[in-house]
Formats: structure tokens, C-alpha cells, sequence
């Protein structure tokens, strides 16, 4: 099976690597919904809708700090260099990914669209327009002040809360015009982001999954690699690079 997914990927002229939690979790990011996951240490309800932000701004934030405290210690993983060498064997690689880490940009991914938002910008909870992008680790205070007299907000995308509409409608376009989609590391619960990779699928695309396990959407797709992303992409990569050779 991988020598006929590597053979699709060599010939694809637009590839889209749609990626979840999983990816990270090979450089020791938690995943959401697996065992000890980050949804059972810290229900959804008290820390990632728009109402607990409301309601306890700090305890959101505590949240999201915690988050970004960890991954102080984090690098990306060959799963996330494999994507960045894609790059190099491709000229048109998008890679839209739900995780909000900023590993894929730090492995080298250029055109990284991130729907669900960045641990790594704030924006003021009231509205006043201003945005902080970098916003750096550590935050001095919890929620950090704004200069409207608001406070401001992870540039996260909540629970019940619209998707960067800028952000998904290149993500659905991107999707709709690739020829391969990488689906990496997700469970495929999340709407509308899980819907990406289908969008490709009905305009024709093959897709392929990289998971260790079965997920929500696996019979959808055309192939479905079962294994850590860390070792199945590198060696995806590697085979298309032979078939180039
Ligand atoms: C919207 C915040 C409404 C950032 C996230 C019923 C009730 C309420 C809402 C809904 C509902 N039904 C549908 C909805 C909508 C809801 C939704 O989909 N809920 C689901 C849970 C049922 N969606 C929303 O609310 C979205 N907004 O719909 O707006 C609207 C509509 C119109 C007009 C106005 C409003 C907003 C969704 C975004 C929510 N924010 N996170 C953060 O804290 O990170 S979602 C959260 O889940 C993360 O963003 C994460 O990326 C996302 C998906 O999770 P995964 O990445 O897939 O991670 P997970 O742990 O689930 O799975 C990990 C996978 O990796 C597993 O498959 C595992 O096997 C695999 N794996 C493990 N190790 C490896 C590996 N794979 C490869 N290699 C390994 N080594
Ligand atoms: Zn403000």
C-alpha cells in the first residue's frame, strides 16, 4: 500500500497535509481525546467556549498558558520535517492544520493555515480591533491587559465559535483544487475542519490517512496508513524521493 500511496504523491502537483493533535504528539504535545487526554484534565466547558471566556477570563487563560508553557520545551518531530521536506518535492504544498502549536512552521512549512487559530496571538476580548501577533511566552498577567481598557483573548478559535474566515475559505479552496491530501494525526470529530479533506475527495483528490488508529472518517478515504505520523511520513517521503531519483 505505501509504494502505491508514494507513487500518487510523487506525481500530485498540489498536495494538501491536513493535520491534527496527533502530529505533536510524538514531541510530547497531549492529544484531546485519547487517554489522560487535555479534554479530560480540563473539561470543554470550563476552558474553551466563548461563555468561560466570559465568564472566567483567567481560567481560560490558565488554560492556554499551561499550553504554551509547554511547549517551551517542544520541537517539532520527523512527522513535522517530512511535511516541510514535501516542499522540496513538490512546488505547491498547503498544509491547513488544526493544531494551534506553530510546529509545522518552526520545521519549516511555508504556507501553514492554521483554522483553528495560534497559542502564539492574542486579540482584545471587547473588540477594539488590536491584535498582538507574536504574542510572546510568558504573559505577564492573566488575562493580559488591553490598551482600550479590555482585556485580551488567545486567537483561538473556541467551541460554537466561527472559524478565520479568511483562513477556512482558502483552506475549502486549496482542498477543492488538490490533487493528494495528507490527512495526519486527527480523529475527525471537529466542524467544519474535518470536512476539508472531503471537499478535496469530491473534487477528486486522492486522500490518504496517517493514524494509528481507525478514526471517524477512515472508510471515507482512499488509503489509510496505520502508524505514528513520525515514522510512516518519513518513509513516505523517502519513497518518493527514490521515485525520483
Ligand atoms: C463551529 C481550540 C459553530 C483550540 C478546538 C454539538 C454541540 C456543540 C458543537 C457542535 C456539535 N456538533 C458539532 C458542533 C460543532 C463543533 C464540533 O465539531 N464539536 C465536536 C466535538 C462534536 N465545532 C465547533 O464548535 C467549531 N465551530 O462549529 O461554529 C457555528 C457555525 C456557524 C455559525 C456560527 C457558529 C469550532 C471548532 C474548533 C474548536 N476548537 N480547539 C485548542 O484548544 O487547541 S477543537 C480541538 O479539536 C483542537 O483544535 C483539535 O485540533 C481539534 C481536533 O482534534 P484532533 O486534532 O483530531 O485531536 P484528537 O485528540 O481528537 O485526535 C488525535 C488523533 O491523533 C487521534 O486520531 C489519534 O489516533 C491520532 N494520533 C495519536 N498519536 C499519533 C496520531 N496520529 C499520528 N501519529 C501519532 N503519533
Ligand atoms: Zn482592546
Amino acid at each position: 500500500m505505501i509504494d502505491e500511496v508514494a507513487r500518487r504523491l510523487e506525481a500530485a502537483q498540489r498536495i494538501v497535509a491536513f493535520s491534527g493533535a496527533g502530529i505533536s504528539a510524538e514531541s510530547g504535545v497531549p492529544t484531546f481525546r485519547e487517554k489522560d487526554g487535555l479534554w479530560e484534565q480540563h473539561p470543554i466547558g470550563e476552558v474553551a467556549t466563548p461563555q468561560a471566556l466570559r465568564g472566567n477570563p483567567r481560567k481560560v487563560w490558565e488554560f492556554y498558558e499551561m499550553r504554551r508553557q509547554n511547549m517551551q520545551s517542544v520541537e517539532p518531530n520527523p512527522g513535522h520535517e517530512a511535511v516541510a521536506e514535501l516542499e522540496s518535492l513538490c512546488d505547491d504544498v498547503t498544509v491547513v492544520t488544526q493544531n494551534i502549536d506553530g510546529l509545522h512552521q518552526r520545521a519549516g512549512s511555508t504556507r501553514v493555515l492554521e483554522v483553528h487559530g495560534s497559542l502564539w496571538k492574542a486579540r482584545c476580548l471587547a473588540g477594539c480591533g488590536r491584535t498582538v501577533d507574536p504574542f510572546p511566552y510568558p504573559a505577564y498577567e492573566l488575562p493580559p491587559p488591553c490598551e482600550c481598557g479590555s482585556v485580551l483573548r488567545p486567537e483561538v478559535v473556541l467551541f460554537g465559535e466561527m472559524l478565520p474566515a479568511e483562513v477556512f475559505r482558502e483552506a475549502e479552496a486549496c482542498a477543492a483544487r488538490a490533487d493528494v491530501v495528507l490527512v495526519i494525526g486527527t480523529s475527525s470529530v471537529v466542524w467544519p475542519a474535518a470536512g476539508i479533506p472531503l471537499i478535496a475527495q469530491e473534487a477528486g483528490a486522492t486522500v490518504i490517512e496517517v493514524n494509528p488508529a481507525e478514526t471517524e472518517l477512515t472508510a471515507h478515504f482512499d488509503f489509510s496508513l496505520r502508524g505514528a505520523a513520525g515514522r510512516i511520513l518519513p518513509e513516505l517521503v523517502a519513497r518518493v524521493r527514490e521515485l525520483r531519483a
